[in-house]
């Protein structure tokens, strides 16, 4: 049964309440811990001489929704009707959105220490303790819009300019690729200070605190903010039905670069056992809606 991802302005308060309960739950058992750290593990940055799958690379869209689809299932195993969520933060775009409530994603971090004191994964209420990090930091934080360094969220018109263009990826197959979708959307840029995140790793930033870094999986809207990304990619490959659908489509050869550096179509994504070429079209498990 194809299944629909939802987005989350328009879940019933019993459909809030069954995500939230099956995240609890999978942090009770120490299941959402293992995707914590196998974000961290496989937080690998272009300035590494090794293989990089999940980001600065062609493989971050299929790599995340293979991630994505590795929680959903073990969400699933807990409740069978959880599916994720997406967060359109072109649209919900402030601290005072209704996924910031009480009864889903818990509001802003407090002045100080950032420490979220609201809503299920409020550190006070004793279910969310962070016990996987890459910091000493216990509690999670958040530091919406970085008043002290200001940032907003990106607009429509950002979320477009990644959809228009019609390559998928362009070499370097990294960070600095100028022009693909999938630099557009990750979102390097070559400017500095908050000028050099755009969509997917602009709302990392504005959202900040636990948000930021290798550790960003331990802030339970990482999959809602995943999900939305996700979904991009389907809206790309629906408006260029002519593009090739991943590139590089072979690896790139010894004495590029990037030989041995990036997944190309047919490789695989470690840790998984899937390439690219098996992700590229997801109407068989899920849609949006
Ligand atoms: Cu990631
Ligand atoms: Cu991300």
């Amino acid at each position: 049964m194809v299944y629909t991802r939802k987005n989350q302005r328009n879940l019933t308060s019993a459909e809030r309440k069954a995500f939230v309960s099956a995240v609890l739950e999978l942090k009770r058992s120490g299941g959402y811990d293992e995707f914590v750290r196998t974000h961290i593990d496989f937080y690998v940055s272009d300035g590494e001489d090794k293989l990089r799958v999940a980001h600065m690379a062609p493989s971050f869209l299929p790599w995340h929704r293979q991630f994505l689809l590795a929680f959903e299932r073990s969400l699933q195993r807990i409740n069978p009707r959880v599916t994720v969520p997406y967060w359109d933060w072109t649209r919900d775009n402030s601290p005072a959105s209704s996924i910031w409530s009480d009864d889903f994603m818990g509001g802003n971090g407090r002045r100080g220490d950032l420490q979220v004191m609201t809503g299920p994964f409020a550190y006070a209420h004793g279910k969310w303790e962070i016990s996987v990090n890459v910091t000493e930091g216990r509690f999670l934080t958040r530091d919406m819009g970085r008043p002290r360094d200001p940032i907003g969220l990106p607009a429509p018109a950002d979320v477009a300019r990644a959809l228009d263009d019609p390559v998928y990826d362009v070499a370097p197959w990294n960070s600095t690729s100028t022009t693909g979708f999938r630099n557009k959307t990750e979102g390097w840029t070559t400017g500095s200070g908050n000028a050099r995140f755009r969509n997917h790793n602009q709302v990392h930033r504005w959202v900040g605190g636990v948000m930021v870094g290798a550790a960003s999986v331990n802030d339970p809207v990482f999959w809602l903010h995943h999900a939305y990304i996700d979904s991009l990619w389907s809206r790309w490959q629906a408006a260029h039905p002519e593009a090739k659908r991943y590139l590089p489509d072979v690896p790139p050869p010894e004495g590029d670069p990037q030989h041995a550096r990036v997944a190309a179509l047919n490789e695989p994504m470690p840790p998984f056992n899937v390439t690219p070429s098996a992700l590229l079209d997801h109407s068989t498990i899920y849609r949006y809606a």
